[in-house]
């Protein structure tokens, strides 16, 4: 347990300051060679990189057609009914995210609208490993859904058995992905960037990864009029505020449900009362006795935090200098703290809401800004699927209202083709009407 006011600016810097993220040369190049080995030579090298790095032979790189709309008949009624609800609800709250278009005279005759549409393409990564990420098929999938994006691509490295888990494709058949290719890692990447044969490249993509991912996300949208990302990303963090009334038992199975993720997750316990992390890390150590990826939930807290601070306002502002991606709000009168409470990518509010709650079914997203990007990226929503643009149209009597100041500011620019197309416009109208 770390005192906060005991701390000096520096230390309280460094407390919260997150590990340095992998940025050695090594992976950079590794990811870039991958990268230039798909642009070579396509899907041959997708099969290949697939025998490397997944140790599968594949024929054909796309899942079977027919192997999305069988799925339902390979998972159990529980498991269906679970991805139902969790698919309803994520699609109520993104639906009510539709944005309205906008249509305004700024002057008479000078209309200005703008307007919304969906991404043509988008590729969708779902992560293989040791959880099959059914959730953030879902996450991405519904969004893309609601969105209304004509071709929805998702990627994810095969199984042993050159498959996907029957739930992720059960998931993906509801949310009417159109193509599900059998390729993960930066080499997926790089295909729904780039373009191969079978993989028409797409225009954004979105998902977690681990750090080949991320920094293949990162390489292919430096590329000219490459695909844009959806987000930075590292590692998984959840920061909870607890005050001395909170249960630990549930504060503990909060920071544990971080810590599950990854070795390398985040947990950090910020109260106002000692009794309360004394008791949290208690059942923290009890806990994590129960649990099936108990060793790389213990790495996880190994480097988790503890921290004491003098008051509730406190804690916030520790809150508000981390910026973390899931914040947790067990205190006694938690919705109060929210109009304090900036740079968190998903807030949970009181004893009811855990971040599992966000993570499979209430319905918000589960893609958020992590490693502090919640300062200045948003939680993953409809918008991110959806580009903007306007239109504009002037009746004539519109550019002769507008028109003066068109062309003084050109003049002032020294911009002068810019004068002349509303100068020779205005001169038509004036012998048109014959008042010259
Ligand atoms: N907490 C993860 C999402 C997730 N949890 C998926 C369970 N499955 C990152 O927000
Ligand atoms: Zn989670």
């Amino acid at each position: 347990m770390q005192t906060w006011s005991s701390l000096n600016q520096g230390q309280q810097q460094a407390l919260l300051s997150r590990p340095a993220m992998a940025d050695n040369d090594a992976l950079s190049n590794t990811v870039a060679d991958i990268i230039q080995q798909v642009a070579k030579k396509g899907d041959e090298a997708l099969r290949q990189l697939t025998a490397r790095f997944d140790g599968v032979e594949l024929g054909e790189l796309a899942l079977a057609t027919g192997q999305l709309a069988c799925a339902v008949n390979e998972i159990s009624n529980e498991v269906k009914a679970a991805i139902d609800t969790a698919y309803a609800n994520i699609h109520a709250f993104h639906r009510a995210q539709k944005p309205s278009d906008v249509k305004v005279e700024t002057a008479p005759g000078v209309v200005c609208e703008l307007k919304h549409a969906p991404l043509d393409s988008v590729g969708l990564y779902i992560p293989g490993g040791s959880a099959p990420l059914i959730s953030t098929v879902l996450m991405l999938g519904v969004t893309a859904q609601v969105a209304g994006c004509p071709r929805k691509v998702l990627c994810t490295p095969p199984n042993k058995q050159g498959n996907v888990p029957a739930e992720i494709r059960y998931a993906a058949s509801l949310c009417d992905i159109d193509e599900v290719y059998l390729v993960g890692g930066a080499q997926a990447i790089a295909a729904l960037a780039l373009g191969t044969d079978t993989i028409v490249k797409v225009d954004k993509i979105f998902g977690p990864g681990n750090s080949f991912v991320t920094e293949a996300k990162q390489q292919v949208s430096r590329i000219p009029a490459g695909p844009a990302i959806d987000m930075p990303a590292g590692p998984s963090e959840v920061l909870v505020i607890a005050d001395g009334k909170a249960n630990p038992v549930f504060v503990a199975s909060d920071l544990l449900s971080q810590a599950e993720h990854g070795a390398d997750s985040q947990a950090i316990l910020v109260s106002d009362s000692q009794a309360l992390i004394q008791a949290t890390e208690q059942e923290v150590e009890r806990q994590l006795m129960t649990l099936s990826r108990q060793d790389t939930a213990r790495k996880a807290m190994s480097h988790s935090r503890y921290i004491l601070t003098e008051s509730l306002d406190s804690a916030i502002e520790v809150s508000n200098q981390y910026a973390p991606e899931h914040l947790i709000i067990q205190v006694e009168e938690a919705r109060a703290c929210l109009p304090k409470l900036r740079n968190a990518g998903s807030i949970f509010v009181g004893q009811w809401s855990p971040e599992s709650a966000g993570d499979y079914a209430s319905g918000t997203n589960h893609v958020l800004p992590t490693y502090g990007y919640a300062r200045n990226y948003s939680s993953l929503g409809l918008a991110d699927f959806i580009r903007r643009y306007t239109v504009q149209e002037l009746s004539a009597a519109g550019l002769q209202n507008i028109g003066s100041a068109i062309m003084d500011l050109a003049q002032a620019e020294g911009l002068d083709a810019h004068k002349q197309a509303v100068a020779l416009r205005l001169a038509a109208l004036n012998n048109l009407t014959g008042d010259d």
